[in-house]
């Protein structure tokens, strides 16, 4: 499976964000991780529907919309999607996790299932047919420079294993969270092909955007 990378853009520097976008760009980057919280679900705030709104009209590459919200099935309506982009839902963030999944896809986007590090894979199993991707969390959402849960390396190889032995070898597997370059490896290893890049590889303090675009690339070949 082709390997993606979605950089974080709440890790990015908002200051110089169009230039940074049109590097992006230039660089064939996949999509753009959008993380979406509401000081509910997740104990912080970060990016929100108006800069989705301006993002589609500002630049042509898809968005990997990550909703860290409760109650997403109430809120889809707010949010503009356009038909390439994601929408990761959190298992735990809504009652009836396979209506809202649907709703995303009605809304018009692709549906990505979002697993924090302790749920467990077999919820993934009854939702097989709802889902074009499954967000493995390999640390636990809210924050940006965390240390990733050593476990959840075995969690993607498991889960890509289960998604093959089911026939859905299409469905995608992206991870989240501390996904430096020597751990994008190992993830790559395992299974995943959608990279989240945040603080611990593009956005690394001190370092250049393109250069670190090309280090990953080789890490996840
Ligand atoms: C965390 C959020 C993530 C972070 C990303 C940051 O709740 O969902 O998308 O922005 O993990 O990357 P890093 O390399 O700082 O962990
Ligand atoms: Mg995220």
């Amino acid at each position: 499976m082709d390997k993606k990378i979605s950089p974080s853009l709440m890790c990015a520097n908002f200051l110089e964000l169009g230039k940074e976008l049109k590097q992006l760009e230039e660089h064939g980057i996949e999509y753009l991780h959008i993380d979406i919280m509401d000081g509910v679900f997740v104990p912080n705030y970060t990016l929100g529907t108006d800069f989705i709104k301006k993002l589609h009209r500002a630049c042509s590459i898809p968005l990997d919309i990550h909703l860290m919200i409760d109650r997403p099935d109430c809120k889809l309506d707010r949010f503009e999607f356009n038909e390439d982009d994601y929408v990761s839902i959190h298992y735990e963030s809504t009652p009836h996790i396979q209506r809202t999944l649907n709703a995303v896809r009605e809304a018009g986007a692709r549906p990505m299932l979002a697993l924090n590090p302790a749920t467990p894979l077999n919820v993934v199993e009854e939702l097989l047919p709802d889902i074009d991707a499954v967000l493995i969390m390999t640390v636990n959402p809210g924050y940006a420079g965390q240390k990733l849960i050593p476990q959840t390396l075995d969690k993607i190889a498991r889960l890509r294993k289960m998604l093959d032995d089911a026939g859905y070898p299409n469905i995608e597997i992206e991870c989240d969270g501390n996904v430096s370059f020597e751990n994008a490896t190992k993830m790559s290893r395992a299974g995943a092909n959608i990279f989240v890049a945040g603080t611990s590889s593009l956005y690394a303090p001190g370092a250049d955007l393109s250069e670190n675009v090309k280090k990953f690339r080789e890490a996840i070949k």
